[in-house]
């Protein structure tokens, strides 16, 4: 529950690409705050189900996964890093950013990762559909979602800035 936690969960999501490990990256240098990267915990702990044969990629087993976050969510500080937000349990979190790009920078990030034919095709189309948006508005309390652009350095520095500010603000009512 969020009243027994003494700093605030905070979800970065968003389609791959949009900036997430970035902004989440100089958020904990700031904050102190643990930066939890939920794909590279999967891969430390092999919680996948399958391999995705069309995506190359694999499927992640989400019981698994959040059976391993549960304990270190407790006690709150924590920044969650992760291209999807609906498996999660909704009292885990205080607040949620979706970052979004417009598609041709997006389009240029994903290339230089190597992303080619579907793959690359179907994370652009997700950010223009605004799908993980679509499923944080759908998982979480509306008043506790909000929408980043995350298109250039300096939108970069100002979703850091706003995100700092946010946990200061937060603090300063629970005292
Ligand atoms: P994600 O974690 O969402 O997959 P990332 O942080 O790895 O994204 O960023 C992908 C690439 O794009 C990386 O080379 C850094 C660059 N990038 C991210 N956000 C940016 C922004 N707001 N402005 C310019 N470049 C950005």
């Amino acid at each position: 529950m969020a009243e027994s936690r003494s700093l605030p969960n905070i979800l970065i999501t968003g389609t791959p690409g949009v900036g997430k490990s970035t902004l989440c990256q100089q958020l904990a240098e700031r904050t102190n705050f643990q930066w939890l990267e939920v794909g590279k915990l999967a891969k430390e702990n092999n919680c996948y189900e399958e391999f995705d044969e069309v995506y190359h990629c694999p499927v992640l087993h989400e019981d698994k996964i959040l059976d391993l976050m549960e304990d270190q969510m407790t006690d709150g500080g924590i920044i969650v890093d992760y291209h999807g937000c609906d498996f999660f349990p909704e009292r885990w979190f205080d607040i949620v950013f979706v970052l979004r790009t417009n598609n041709t920078a997006l389009f240029d990030r994903l290339s230089k990762r190597g992303y080619s034919g579907k793959k690359l095709e179907d994370n652009i189309q997700c950010e223009i559909f605004g799908t993980i948006l679509e499923e944080a508005i759908d998982s979480y309390k509306k008043d506790s979602v909000f929408e980043l652009s995350s298109n250039n350095a300096d939108e970069m520095d100002e979703n850091v800035e706003q995100i700092v500010q946010w946990i200061e603000q937060w603090k300063q009512n629970k005292m």
